[in-house]
């Protein structure tokens, strides 16, 4: 987090409580968290266990017994470390996401690893790409297509932009090796149904089969590759903090042609394997330039 960005009424806190965490800086945070470079994170708490133990494998950390264990208490996030890397959940959606950002960011300014780097790795819903595609986001758009993320604060709208690091996407795209991945915008919206134009939700929609299409059209027309629930808050929080970030989602589906996802658990497990393959190469390239 870039200093003129901290939070300066966190000067007045004796300590502060990392609640959703289950962490404090009563605890050595300097020696649990100093040395992260990347924060990896997924909405899943499974996936998230996945990528711990994957990234010790593939960043040759080699795998601890019984695989990495959750640090702090896991109600409503899991956090897992190894070598520089947190791996952690953040659930669905926005508002879960928000919290998570607000202690990480927290937690990484008190340990002292000041220039960590933020990656999402999830799931989306494509737009004209095959499903199984990799989309590295170039920035954020709202549901409105706007590059912006609304907040009311104290009864007031806020708007935040959503750029995202151009340089770390286009970094990860280039470590793509065999991996299908492209860069595209990632429209984030509030829901996963009606939120996203689904025609197979519970409740009668507002719109039918030919306003759904022509809306999923314009998208792509304007850029917009996948869709998801947490990309513009996640691009607008860290360009507030100043951290370099990036949104990797694969895609489970082609919205133009469908709304459910059919693909088999095996193909979603490779679908979802592909993205943090992709991200893991791009940290394995950066660490062994760091160590030349
Ligand atoms: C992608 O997948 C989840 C919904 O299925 C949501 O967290 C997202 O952004
Ligand atoms: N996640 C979403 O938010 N939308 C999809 O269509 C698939 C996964």
């Amino acid at each position: 987090m870039k200093p003129d960005a901290r939070n300066h009424h966190l000067d007045e806190l004796n300590q502060d409580f990392l609640y959703h965490l289950g962490l404090d800086t009563n605890m050595d945070l300097e020696a649990m968290f100093g040395d992260v470079q990347y924060v990896c994170m997924g909405g899943s708490p499974v996936r998230a266990e996945n990528f711990a133990n994957k990234a010790a494998e593939f960043l040759g950390l080699g795998i601890p017994e019984g695989g990495a264990q959750p640090i702090g208490k896991t109600e409503r996030f899991s956090m897992f470390k190894v070598g520089p890397v947190i791996s952690v959940s953040h659930g669905m959606g926005m508002p879960s996401m928000s919290i998570l950002l607000h202690e990480l960011a927290k937690l990484l300014d008190y340990a002292g690893a000041r220039n960590a780097k933020f990656i999402r790795i999830g799931t989306s819903g494509g737009l004209g790409v095959e499903p199984g595609t990799v989309i590295v986001a170039e920035e954020g758009v709202n549901a409105m297509l706007k590059s912006t993320f609304e907040q009311i604060e104290l009864g007031e709208k806020r708007e935040y932009p959503t750029t995202l690091d151009r340089q770390l996407a286009q970094g990860i795209i280039d470590s793509r090796g065999n991996i299908k991945a492209e860069l595209g915008k990632t429209m984030g919206t509030d829901d996963f149904y009606e939120g996203q134009g689904r025609l197979d939700g519970a409740l009668e929609p507002n719109y039918d089969e030919d306003k759904k299409m022509a809306f999923l059209r314009r998208a792509h027309e304007e850029g917009v590759r996948n869709i998801e629930m947490e990309s513009t808050a996640f691009a607008a929080f860290c360009l507030r903090a100043g951290i370099p970030a990036a949104v990797v989602c694969t895609t489970l589906l082609d919205r133009l042609k469908g709304d459910q996802v059919t693909s088999t658990p095996e193909q979603l497990g490779q679908f979802s394997d592909s993205a943090q393959c992709l991200v893991l190469q791009y940290i394995r390239k950066q660490l062994s330039q760091a160590t030349v």
